[in-house]
């Protein structure tokens, strides 16, 4: 038994139930693409006695006593975070990218403000001023969106619109211009955005909640720099524990600061913080660039064999870790909740999207997301995502016939076995 066991053991309740999420999470597909398997040593940091710290400030201003560790820890993370990305300043706090985005506009924006941010059902996030976020009850947030799709293999569409960036911030002159998106499989240039806000003399903020991983290991171009703050989180493709990260200049390190704790926060999460430490300094290992690399390729090789499955890939293909298909050329019948539902007993975990303009509901939608971040941790290459795409096509197709779907969850459960980023922790 493990001492994770051992401890655990406890409550054998709550133990019982993450003994069963290990085993879902190895005996099936993880492709969500905002998630990953963590390392052990993320793990062991997360689960250690810096739970138990409060700790509400920041390195050497703290409100209570007994930091002196805690600041090591702190002050490590944000070192490592700093050279990791080369920033000026970080503050490693915000519990989430949602955090992360509202501090930054807490800290740079006057309430009723304008930002320009990408349109919800084009790919951008709830903190993007989604009428259901907070976001745009205290700023006044414009949409901008993707081109329309075309009939045309060398220039399909889909792509960041930056005609109509430019015109909307020349109409509505925003304070802040927002880049980023929880459902775009292109690269995200920050130049255009930079010449646009300077155009206007806006501020711009870079949400690389996606790609920070992909950036961090040399994947894709950096923001930093260019960008006037950037927020990311440390759990998608960076691979660390669930969390939020900001990076900014020497010059709004204390407005950043202050809008975190106590404008939005109370006590760090120093647990965390500790794991944020731990993934930081991964990151920054020659494999990891390998990795990077790896994801982006394993996402190439999974698009080229869904569309060859009759899947259309949205924008026509990617760039990074993730995957956006529409499923009408497959089958006008088909919905995003039906083919996640059936892809889930399948052993298949990956998500419904919106597609840009599409005709059904954020809940129904027409299209699928998935990523490789994960199973690209697990080991698997683009043999494997062949494999997975021949799955998902023929889990579709014959969804109304459940010994077919039972058959593919077999297949799936034998092709995960050979890919257990957990082998240790089952033993
Ligand atoms: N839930 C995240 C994602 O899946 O992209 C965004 O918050």
């Amino acid at each position: 038994m493990s001492s994770y066991d051992t401890a655990l053991s406890a409550d054998p309740e709550v133990a019982g139930l993450i003994h069963q999420e290990l085993h879902r999470q190895q005996s099936t597909l993880q492709l969500i693409a905002s998630e990953n398997f963590t390392s052990p040593a993320v793990l062991a940091a997360s689960g250690s006695v810096l739970t138990n710290k409060y700790a509400e400030g920041y390195p050497g201003k703290r409100y209570y006593g007994g930091n002196s560790i805690i600041d090591e820890v702190e002050d490590l993370a944000r070192d490592r975070a700093t050279a990791l990305f080369g920033a000026d300043h970080a503050n490693v706090q915000p519990h989430a990218g949602a955090n992360a985005n509202l501090a930054v506009y807490q800290a740079l924006l006057e309430p009723g403000a304008t930002v320009l941010a990408m349109r919800l059902d084009h790919g951008g996030h709830l903190t993007h001023g989604s009428p259901a976020s907070i976001t745009s009850k205290v700023w006044r947030f414009v949409a901008y969106g993707v081109t329309a799709a075309r009939d045309d293999p060398e220039r399909p569409g889909e792509v960041i619109d930056f005609d109509q960036v430019a015109d909307l911030a020349k109409r509505e002159q925003p304070a802040l211009i927002v880049a980023g998106s929880t459902a775009y499989a292109r690269t995200i240039d920050p130049h255009p955005f930079r010449e646009i806000a300077d155009s206007v003399g806006a501020l711009f903020m870079f949400d690389a909640a996606h790609p920070a991983g992909l950036i961090a290991g040399g994947a894709h171009p950096s923001p930093v720099g260019v960008a006037d703050v950037v927020t990311m989180t440390t759990h998608k493709t960076l691979r660390g524990p669930r969390g939020g990260a900001i990076l900014c200049g020497a010059d709004l390190a204390k407005k950043i600061d202050s809008a975190v704790f106590p404008g939005l926060q109370g006590g760090p999460l120093e647990h965390i913080i500790a794991a944020k430490a731990v993934a930081f300094a991964e990151a920054a290992r020659p494999e990891f660039r390998h990795y990077a690399a790896d994801v982006v390729r394993n996402a190439a090789a999974l698009g080229t064999a869904l569309a060859a499955e009759g899947f259309r890939l949205v924008s026509g293909g990617t760039d990074n870790h993730m995957v956006l298909i529409d499923l009408r050329t497959f089958d006008a019948e088909l919905t995003g909740k039906e083919a996640q539902e059936v892809l889930d007993r399948a052993g298949i975990t990956l998500n419904r999207n919106t597609i840009p303009d599409d005709p059904r509901s954020a809940f129904v939608t027409s299209g699928l997301r998935l990523g490789t971040a994960a199973e690209t941790t697990a080991g698997m290459g683009p043999a494997e995502m062949q494999v997975i795409a021949g799955l998902i096509g023929r889990t579709l197709r014959t969804r109304s016939d459940e010994a077919s779907v039972a058959a593919v969850r077999s297949e799936v459960a034998a092709l995960c076995a050979g890919f257990s980023p957990y082998r240790d922790l089952l033993s």
